[in-house]
């Protein structure tokens, strides 16, 4: 199947593609094509200034080729705003946002489409996971989605006037030159939590930023704040009111949902009921057909994510058993967004399949680590197992920050930096009353290769 690949190729060099007369052509042809062939397409769409050209993910592993001119569909994108929950706070990871999502799609940095790939450090959000589900839900298209939500700033921040809100319409306007904009999902408050007047200037700022974008009638959704914080309780109260006062729009319940172990951050689990409810929210609004049709699966995950959040206990994934090219749960870096991933090494380990590796052939001082679930004033036995080979330090430690955002914990567990071997280590730490955002970190310094593997936490008081 050699001919239909050349034609795409001369099609793309003559930024012509008129020649094919269906959209299915283009992507058979795709489908069909070795993978230097693939190569060389991406590469000259690449140089190609793709407005007119969208470059997608068709399945798994395959990229599609939407026909441009005349013959373009602009595909459906939902615009994300707000603070952190909906920039991406939710642990763990499920490793399906790391790889890319079939057929959904991101905007870049540089305000063009590209695969939709959480990058080292952030976690998930209600906007990845309504992504994900829309695109099951509709088999034949893809969906983008525009991340503008930015963590801790309050909504006069985010409005028109503050810093942000010029960035946000830049981001929206260049993503409805080749997609439409189907709904806003908000999450925001934590940071407007004690504001009685909320519903009325949030009306304000979504008139404003519906005639901005020119899009009038555009669904409007907003997450409440996580009940697990009774803080909240009053603002989201409050939120009631905001169908009445906000023409298409609707409020997502918050119930039921879990901290990450943070007390400020949705869990990654319940990040994943929470993207569900907006999206049937979106459903009920715009596509009633599909509401029913959603319900089994929402129905599913719910019951499926609450018994995860239940079953955590202390943290996930001990002995890197679960994950594909990361050690599931074990891609957090505080609030940090340090150089160093966590590989997952099915090569050498102390138990299979898997261990948890770091690597670094520059000199580095960063650590990788997972989030600690109920450990403040808490006293654990720790144990697990390290290797190092080459760094100037290899520590486990476990740190934590207090309400403010400040370290305020710090304590070694293990000082492996001369296991040259799997060495086992025991500790017993107590963690402060004060320190709520408490990771377990392994800490290097310098350059080298270090593993860690089957960790217990026993809290024993
Ligand atoms: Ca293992």
């Amino acid at each position: 199947m050699k001919s239909p690949i050349k034609s795409i190729t001369v099609g793309l060099l003559l930024a012509s593609l008129s020649a094919f007369s269906t959209e299915d052509d283009v992507r058979n042809a795709v489908m069909n094509a070795r993978a230097e062939e693939r190569t060389l397409i991406e590469a000259m769409i690449q140089q190609h200034q793709p407005r007119d050209i969208i470059y997608a993910t068709a399945d798994e592993q395959m990229p599609l080729f939407q026909i441009s001119g005349e013959k373009q569909k602009k595909f459906p994108f939902i615009l994300l705003m707000g603070q952190s929950n909906m920039e991406g706070a939710g642990y763990p990871v499920f490793p399906v946002y790391v790889s890319g999502v079939p057929r959904v799609l991101a905007l870049n940095n540089e305000l063009k489409w590209g695969k939709a790939q959480l990058p080292l450090g952030r976690g998930v959000s209600p906007g990845n996971v309504f992504a994900r589900y829309y695109a099951q839900l509709h088999p034949d298209t893809q969906i983008g989605y525009v991340q503008t939500a930015v963590g801790g700033k309050s909504l006069r921040q985010l409005s028109p006037g503050g810093e942000f809100y010029d960035n946000a319409l830049k981001c929206a306007k260049a993503a409805m030159e080749s997609g439409e904009l189907i709904a806003i999902l908000w999450h925001q408050g934590e940071s407007d939590s004690g504001n009685g007047n909320y519903p009325e200037q949030l009306k304000t700022f979504v008139e404003q930023l519906r005639k901005d974008l020119g899009a009038e009638d555009i669904p409007f959704i907003v997450g409440e704040l996580g009940r697990y914080d009774r803080g909240y309780t009053r603002f989201n109260e409050n939120l009631k009111r905001i169908p009445e006062l906000i023409p298409n729009s609707a409020v997502v319940s918050s119930e039921g949902l879990t901290h990450r172990g943070d007390e400020l951050h949705l869990s990654g689990y319940s990040d994943e009921i929470f993207g569900c409810r907006y999206l049937m929210q979106y459903l009920k609004m715009c596509e009633p057909q599909h509401a029913e049709k959603f319900r089994s699966t929402l129905d599913k995950v719910t019951a499926e994510m609450i018994e995860r959040d239940n079953k955590l206990i202390t943290f996930e994934n001990p002995s890197m058993t679960e994950g594909e090219s990361r050690p599931f749960a074990w891609d957090a870096k505080g609030y940090d967004f340090g150089p160093l991933p966590a590989i997952r090494d099915t090569e050498e380990y102390a138990s299979a399949p898997a261990s948890l590796r770091v690597e670094s052939d520059t000199s580095v001082n960063d650590y990788v680590g997972t989030w600690l679930k109920e450990v403040r004033g808490r006293k654990l036995r720790i144990t697990c197992k390290i290797k190092n080979d080459g760094f100037d330090q290899c520590i486990l430690r476990v740190a934590g920050k207090n309400s403010g955002f400040q370290e305020c914990f710090s304590e070694t567990v293990a000082d492996a930096t001369n296991a040259k071997e799997w060495t086992e280590f025991t500790a017993e730490i107590t963690v402060t009353r004060e320190a709520m955002r408490d990771r377990l970190e392994l800490f290097v310094s310098g350059k080298g290769k270090a593993w860690l593997d089957d960790i217990t936490i026993e809290k024993i008081d």
